[in-house]
Formats: structure tokens, C-alpha cells, sequence
């Protein structure tokens, strides 16, 4: 029954960190662009390899923008599934398995499915088969309108490497779709070509490969490079045809593109041993959220993919105080800056717990583990709430309160406040 809920429904709405009252609605009926980048990490972001910039666009892009450094990818093995059901639910998503294919039939209140019922046209585009990791499936329970998938693409020898259609033809026959769809619309772009091996042919080299032994970690870098052209193309093409003053961007990293299997070759390009403490800090993803006519800037709040959906939701002024979100608005002044990865590892402003040690972010050397105490319970109680309600499909039995009017005792209160 939906008894279990009220517990979990109650923890939430203890957690509940209010909007920030410049921002909320900031973007009100604005177009939403939401870029995943393939296994894009943080390392690269104002970094060189060989000399050169690793990530020039982005280096720029995040001047104007508000720039996560501290944004952590929360994926397990669902991959880019995850970090899609992570960002639009605001739920974790399983540690095994993908949930877009254990649990495509359950009941959610995804950013597409509340976004379509505010009258957006909600929308994903990814040049690839329909039924891979049962997107065409999934969408459904997620909220989504339309699916451009492969065959919305012309696809050819010439514009593909590796894994499929090259990023940058990819974000140039987007446009078109882009231009058709009724405004306002919620556009989710899924990149492909920085994907594991990393292959590229030289003719689309705009960086060369790092020089180590190890030839994942080498070849990473110039597909990292050939993306963010990709994306400084697409953005030129979003000011051409009048869309980019419209549409907030935000741009994230789906998970890590560089496994603990290369630790060696990382460290050796990094400099400094890849330990535990260097490794969880590895997992950071960048966050760049941009709204047109607003500076931005760098902030390091302690964040994860859990956060995008009610960040998102309030920059359009849409409340979310009765949704089931684990995360929180990244620009509440009230954000407690804790993260918690789907291995049980979590990270807060000063320390980071991962396998069993507590480790002081400062020195990045282990720490007595009373620091970090206080915070093991309710990581492991949230990845388990969120798992009840994956595994019992909880959200059937809640509903919105504008329909029902307020049921849980604390919510009434709440909501007098
Ligand atoms: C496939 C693409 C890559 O459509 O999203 O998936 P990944 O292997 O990164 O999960
Ligand atoms: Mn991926």
C-alpha cells in the first residue's frame, strides 16, 4: 500500500530547501536545452594536454554562465540511462541493473511529464536506435512527447565514428528539429562521440592524443576536444535562428568517461596519485546552467544530477514543494551541500566518506571517521527510500495535492508557512 510513502514523504518534506527568491521563475515559459555530454569529467575543464586547451568552448561558455564545480555524476551501471533517470526524477537510480529497463512501467513525476503538463513540448533527441537502454519505452513513463532517434537523422559513413553519427552533424540536423517544435519546448540532446574507446578519425582531430602508454586515457582527449566544437557550433546555430536569448542551456557530464582500470595513466597525467580520495573527486561532472541576460559565476556548492530537476523547475517558477525529490535547489540559500553516489560514498563541503574511510578534503588524507558519522545513516537511508520507491512503483499512489489537498500533517503546515 502507499503507507511506506508517507514515511518517505515525510523525510523529503523535512529536507525541503525553499527557491531562491531572485531566481524562482527567472525563466518562467523560457525553452529549456538540456545538453548530456558524453562521458564528460571535470579534469578536462581549464586544463591542457600537449599544451593545448582541452575544452576552449566551455572554458568561455562558463564565463557567462553559473559554473558547478563541484557537481557530481550519481551513476551506476545504467550509465547514460542513470544519469537521464537521475536528472529528471530526482530519484538514485538502482545499484544493479538500469532502472530504464527493470522498472519502464512504473509511475513518475518526471521535468517532462510536470514541464507538458505546464504547457511545454517536451522532447529528446539522440541519433541512435530507438530501443536502446528501452528509451522508447521509458520516455512514456517520463513524459515525453516526441523521440527524435535515428531514423530523424541522415546517417551516412561520412558522418559517423565509433559508436554512431559524429556530434557535430548530429547538432547540426537537431536545429531543424529544434526549429519545428511548437515553443515552449523542454529539448534534451544526448552527444555520443567522446565515448568509450574514443575513437576519431584525424581528419577530426583538433587536439592530439596524450602521450602515455595507455591509449583509452590518450585517445580521451581529442574527443572531449571534438565535442566542445560540437557544442560551440550548435550554440552558433541557437543564435541564428533567434532561440538562444529564449532557452536557458544547461549542459552536464552523464558519468565518468575514464574507469578506476586506468588510475596510472590518470595519474600520471594528473600528476598527483589517483587514490580513493583523488578517484571520488574524479567522478565530478560539470554543471553549466546559462539564462540569458545573467552573468553567472563559479560555485562550489557540493551538488549532484539529483539536484538538476527542482533547480531546473524553480528557474521556470514551478513549486516544488509536494514533489517526491531527493535533491535539492542549487541556488537555495539553504542547500546543505551533500552529495551521496550511488555506491554509498558521499561527499559534504568538508569531507568525503568512500569506502569505509572519512577523508578530510582539505589535506585529502584519511580523517577519524566520527567526522564523517553523522552523515553515514542518512546516505544509506536515502538510497534506500529511493529504492522503495522504485521497487514498489510508490509514486502510483501519490498524487499531486492541488488534486487530493493536503493529506500528510506536516504538509498542511508547510504550506501556511
Ligand atoms: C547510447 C549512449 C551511450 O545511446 O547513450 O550509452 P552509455 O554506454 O554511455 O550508457
Ligand atoms: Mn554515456
Amino acid at each position: 500500500d502507499g503507507s511506506e510513502l508517507a514515511d518517505i514523504h515525510n523525510y523529503i518534506y523535512a529536507n525541503y530547501k525553499k527557491p531562491n527568491d531572485d531566481l524562482f521563475g527567472i525563466a518562467k515559459n523560457k525553452n529549456v536545452i538540456l545538453i548530456s555530454m558524453e562521458s564528460t569529467q571535470s579534469f578536462v575543464i581549464n586544463r591542457t594536454v600537449n599544451g593545448q586547451e582541452i575544452t576552449p568552448f566551455l572554458n568561455e561558455f562558463i564565463k557567462d554562465s553559473y559554473y558547478f564545480e563541484n557537481f557530481y555524476h550519481q551513476t551506476a551501471q545504467g550509465k547514460t540511462s542513470d544519469s537521464e533517470f537521475i536528472v529528471e526524477n530526482s530519484l538514485y537510480p538502482l545499484s544493479r541493473g538500469a532502472v530504464f529497463f527493470t522498472h519502464s512501467g512504473n509511475e513518475y513525476t518526471a521535468t517532462p511529464d510536470i514541464l507538458r503538463n505546464n504547457g511545454y513540448f517536451t522532447a529528446s533527441l539522440h541519433a541512435n536506435n530507438k530501443s536502446f537502454w528501452n528509451r522508447d519505452i521509458m520516455y512514456q513513463s517520463l513524459g515525453y512527447d516526441r523521440f527524435y532517434s535515428l531514423p530523424d537523422y541522415d546517417v551516412n559513413e561520412e558522418n559517423s565514428v565509433g559508436w554512431g553519427m559524429k556530434d557535430i552533424d548530429f547538432f547540426e540536423q537537431s536545429i531543424q528539429h529544434l526549429k519545428e517544435m511548437p515553443k515552449p519546448f523542454y529539448a534534451k540532446f544526448i552527444t555520443l562521440t567522446n565515448h568509450f574507446p574514443f575513437e576519431l578519425g584525424e581528419e577530426d582531430r583538433f587536439i592530439e592524443p596524450y602521450t602515455s602508454n595507455n591509449k583509452t586515457v590518450n585517445n580521451y582527449f581529442p574527443t572531449v576536444r571534438y565535442t566542445d566544437e560540437a557544442l560551440k557550433i550548435f550554440i552558433e546555430h541557437l543564435k541564428e535562428e533567434g532561440l538562444y536569448d529564449d532557452s536557458i542551456i544547461v549542459l552536464y557530464g552523464d558519468h565518468y568517461g575514464i574507469s578506476e582500470n586506468h588510475n596510472k595513466a590518470m595519474g600520471e597525467f594528473l600528476g598527483e596519485e589517483v587514490t580513493p580520495f583523488v578517484s571520488t573527486q574524479l567522478q565530478r561532472v560539470p554543471l553549466i546552467i546559462h539564462i540569458p541576460g545573467h552573468k553567472g559565476k563559479t560555485m562550489s556548492t557540493v551538488s549532484g544530477q539529483i539536484d538538476l530537476k527542482p533547480t531546473i523547475l524553480h528557474l521556470l517558477g514551478i513549486n516544488t514543494k509536494n514533489n517526491i525529490d531527493f535533491g535539492s535547489d542549487l541556488f537555495s540559500e539553504q542547500n546543505m551541500e551533500f552529495t551521496v553516489l550511488r555506491d554509498g560514498s558521499f561527499i559534504t563541503k568538508d569531507y568525503i566518506y568512500t569506502r569505509e574511510t572519512c577523508f578530510d578534503k582539505q589535506t585529502g588524507e584519511p580523517t577519524d571517521i566520527s567526522a564523517c558519522e553523522p552523515y553515514i545513516e542518512k546516505a544509506k537511508n536515502e538510497l534506500e527510500y529511493s529504492d522503495k520507491i522504485i521497487y514498489g512503483d510508490l509514486l502510483r499512489f501519490y498524487e499531486d495535492e492541488e488534486q487530493r489537498g493536503p493529506f500528510f500533517e506536516n504538509e498542511a503546515q508547510l504550506n501556511t508557512q
